[in-house]
């Protein structure tokens, strides 16, 4: 006997769709700048097109199968007149497929063009993108600042993202201001983006990079532009002495265990070639690793097992610290702004 799906998982479908909907700033579309928005424009024609197709065709064929339908009484009339060829319904249907594609193809490929474009540097600020697997780095060459896993721009600007790979495909991907594009190593790659408003629009990777694929966000911070040259002077300055025996002492830890990998300051701005995020002003990222809420409590456990949050990752567990240690860490970490 066949098994046939039963009615009711046609329930379901409303179900999945309304995973659809956005959170968060994470939808195409909702777009949040120029990009975003030609883009969703492009998505608006082509889907209009193929929903025009659907419902003529759609009609067509209802209409033909209810009125040439077998009927009491056919098997007397015998076979129907046969035909074959028509030379005017070969041409309409090769016609209106070209004209259809062409409707497509002119606004897609002058918004292709125009995106692709290299902004004026007179009018753009150009971040430098460097993919890892599974973190992000930034890099402000104008300003001589570096960042990581989240990215601070000014509102009203094209910013130009020049990316490269670390190691293996990555793709940045941030929905609501449009993309995506894949870092590719041993090449350079741009994407062009802007945001309208200041907000916070996350971020991630769209191309299966490993184990913590799924895991590898990041976020676009955007400010008005007084606040972006806060935020660049803040990175810019020198690195204060801890104020607290606990947080003194965490740094020493830090100099001891982690300084090998991250820098706080001092490192140069080149992320390129480095293996651990740039921890500067640590204390004003919202998250640990672009995946948890950043407190000290959450810090501590990144420590202890970051392998348990984010598999395959490239930082040892520093389970061997004692509490106190830790706590030391967390506490210094915490205080740099
Ligand atoms: C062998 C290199 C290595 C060492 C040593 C190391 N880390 Fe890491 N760390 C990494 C890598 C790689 C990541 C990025 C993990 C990811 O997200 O894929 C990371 C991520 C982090 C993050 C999250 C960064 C962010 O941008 O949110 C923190 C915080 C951190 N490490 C702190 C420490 C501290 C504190 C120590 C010393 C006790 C330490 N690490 C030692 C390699 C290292
Ligand atoms: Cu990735």
């Amino acid at each position: 006997m066949k098994r046939r799906l039963p009615a009711w998982w046609l329930l379901t479908i409303p179900g999945l769709l309304a995973g659809c909907v956005s959170r968060n700033n994470m939808s195409a579309l909702d777009p949040q700048g120029p990009v975003g928005k030609s883009q969703l424009n492009l998505i608006y024609l082509s889907t209009g097109i193929m929903t025009f197709v659907v419902i003529v065709v759609a009609a067509i064929y209802i209409y033909v199968v209810l009125r040439y339908r077998e009927r009491p009484g056919d098997e007397k009339k015998g076979i129907p007149e046969q035909v074959a060829g028509s030379k005017k319904l070969e041409i309409l249907w090769t016609a209106i497929p070209v004209l259809l594609l062409i409707i497509l193809a002119v606004p897609t490929i002058s918004t292709t063009f125009t995106l692709d474009k290299k902004p004026d540097p007179e009018e753009s600020i150009r971040v430098n993108v460097i993919g890892y697997q599974y973190w992000w780095g930034f890099e402000y060459p104008d300003h001589k600042v570096s960042t990581s896993n989240e990215v601070h721009i000014p509102v009203g600007k094209k910013v130009d993202f020049v990316m490269k790979s670390h190691d293996v495909i990555h793709a940045f991907w941030v929905p609501s201001l449009g993309g995506k594009q894949d870092l590719n190593p041993g090449r350079q790659d741009r994407i062009v983006l802007q945001a309208d408003k200041p907000g916070v629009y996350e971020g991630k990777c769209a191309e299966l990079c490993g184990a913590s694929h799924a895991l590898m966000n990041f976020r676009v911070i955007a400010h008005k532009p007084d606040d972006f040259d806060r935020w660049i002077a803040s990175q810019r300055k020198p690195d204060s002495t801890p104020k607290t025996v606990q947080a003194r002492e965490g740094r020493r830890l830090f100099n001891q265990n982690c300084i090998g990998c991250h820098a706080v300051r001092g490192g140069g701005f080149k992320v390129e070639g480095r293996t651990g995020p740039e921890l500067t002003a640590f204390s004003e990222r919202t998250r640990i690793a672009g995946i948890l809420p950043n407190n000290e409590k959450n810090l501590k456990d990144w420590l202890r097992n970051p392998q348990g949050f984010k598999p395959g990752n490239r930082m040892p567990a520093f389970d061997h610290l004692t509490e106190k240690q830790l706590d030391a860490l967390s506490v210094y970490l915490e205080s740099l702004k």
